[in-house]
């Protein structure tokens, strides 16, 4: 009878559980969410966080992961500090690859990488498929799905990589630390197409010693072209869901 009432009670304990997990969304793909703006999300393993849902780039329902806006904010930081993230989810921001990794591994997700040059000119990468490892795994960029865009695909050598900054150098290059070469944090591989956590270099071109330094793209406007807007945001993909969420 005591063993019985002690399983009665577990039971009660993990659905109290589930119901306090299910008090917010688990993405910014739900019904609730039409507008773009700041909002709850609740994944498995962590509390409640608040993210930035984006309704207006691309369609409802994308999360943003990464913001660069003006070089306000220093992306140039350790280890510990990708992991946890930085930045405010209203401006330049990274929201930390512990929470990246929950998210992704939840369902599978979308990613989409949004740039805007200096003359104004907005392009766009799309991948339909996008997840990362765990900490043990370094977060490695396990998976990266098939590409759609105009601003050309500079992620595919990075796929598989893990994620390095310059005081945990995971790359793919013996002999330097790519992180610190490129003055950024990455999924280098020896070392970059793309560099969106690089420096914010107003203006744009930089000079080519400085090569991949800035936040480049190399598909569209090389190694030494940094953009003056990056956003990076994903969106859980297999879900029928009836809203406006394909404009692309
Ligand atoms: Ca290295």
């Amino acid at each position: 009878m005591h063993e019985l009432l002690a399983s009665l009670q577990q039971q009660l304990a993990a659905l109290n559980t589930v119901e306090a997990a299910q008090q917010y969304p688990s993405s910014c793909l739900t019904t609730a969410i039409r507008t773009s703006g700041i909002y709850k999300i609740q994944v498995p393993g962590l509390a409640a966080f608040e993210v930035y849902c984006d309704a207006d780039l691309a369609g409802i329902g994308w999360l943003v992961i990464q913001r660069r806006l003006n070089g306000s904010l220093n992306f140039y930081r350790n280890w510990q500090q990708y992991k946890d993230g930085f930045g405010v989810v209203q401006g330049e921001f990274f929201i930390g690859l512990d929470k990246l990794r929950a998210i992704t591994a939840l369902e599978p997700y979308e990613l989409y990488v949004h740039l805007e040059d200096f003359e104004g000119v907005k392009r766009f990468a799309k991948y339909d498929e996008f997840a990362i490892g765990n900490e043990a795994d370094d977060y490695a960029l396990n998976a990266l799905g098939a590409y759609t865009g105009n601003a050309g695909d500079s992620l595919r050598s990075h796929r598989k990589m893990k994620f390095s900054t310059y005081d945990r150098d995971n790359d793919a290059e013996f002999q330097r630390n790519c992180a610190f070469l490129h003055m950024g944090a990455w999924w280098y591989n020896a070392c970059v197409d793309s560099n969106l956590n690089g420096q914010y270099i107003p203006g744009g071109k930089y000079e080519e010693q400085l090569f991949a330094r800035g936040m480049c793209w190399r598909a569209w406007r090389g190694h030494n072209y940094g953009y003056k807007t990056v956003q990076m945001m994903i969106r859980p993909k297999c879900r029928n869901f009836s809203g406006n969420n394909s404009k692309q």
